[in-house]
């Protein structure tokens, strides 16, 4: 008897934990989109890369990223760049606040994901799933492209002409 309560009450806390990650991812994807993301295909010689990526609030209250996982890293960090002594450097931030109703933008020379010791390099065209962890033990899960810097960066100068 003893027995079954415990299996009882073990395979509760598995039923419960099952429906709270499912209600927690199922309501982010309400709240939250990503749009325009992409990873950078990763520099011969290098393990690192960076994501990309607008994330749009729709709801009333602030949402506040805390860091994200992946399978491809074990390492992936909140950055932004700064000036300093008139040079741009990169800065970890322990967090990204998503304002009520607004959007913020991860962007090259501003706010990305940095991901570090990669298991294998990331090739243009590839698929990675990451997981965006926020405030309150709410995930988002996420695929995004890799893309190539090159071709980025003549699209950004493409666009610029046309100001
Ligand atoms: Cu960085």
């Amino acid at each position: 008897m003893k027995k079954l309560i415990e299996q009882l009450k073990r395979s509760f806390v598995f039923v419960s934990l099952i429906v709270s990650v499912f209600l927690s991812t199922s309501t982010l994807a309400k709240d939250l989109s990503v749009e325009h993301g992409y990873l950078r295909a990763t520099i011969p010689g290098t393990s690192v890369s960076s994501a990309y990526m607008e994330i749009t609030n729709k709801t009333n209250n602030d949402l506040v990223l805390i860091g994200a996982s992946s399978n491809i890293s074990n390492r992936i960090e909140i950055h932004e760049h700064i000036m300093s002594d008139e040079m741009m450097r990169m800065r970890q931030r322990e967090s990204l606040m998503i304002p009520a109703n607004d959007h913020v933008v991860l962007q090259p020379s501003g706010y990305h994901l940095m991901i570090f010791n990669l298991n294998t390099p990331l090739k243009v065209d590839d698929k990675v799933e990451l997981t965006l962890h926020f405030s309150e033990n709410k995930d988002m899960i996420i695929t995004l492209p890799v893309e190539s810097i090159k071709r980025k960066k003549q699209e950004e100068s493409a666009n610029h002409h046309h100001h």
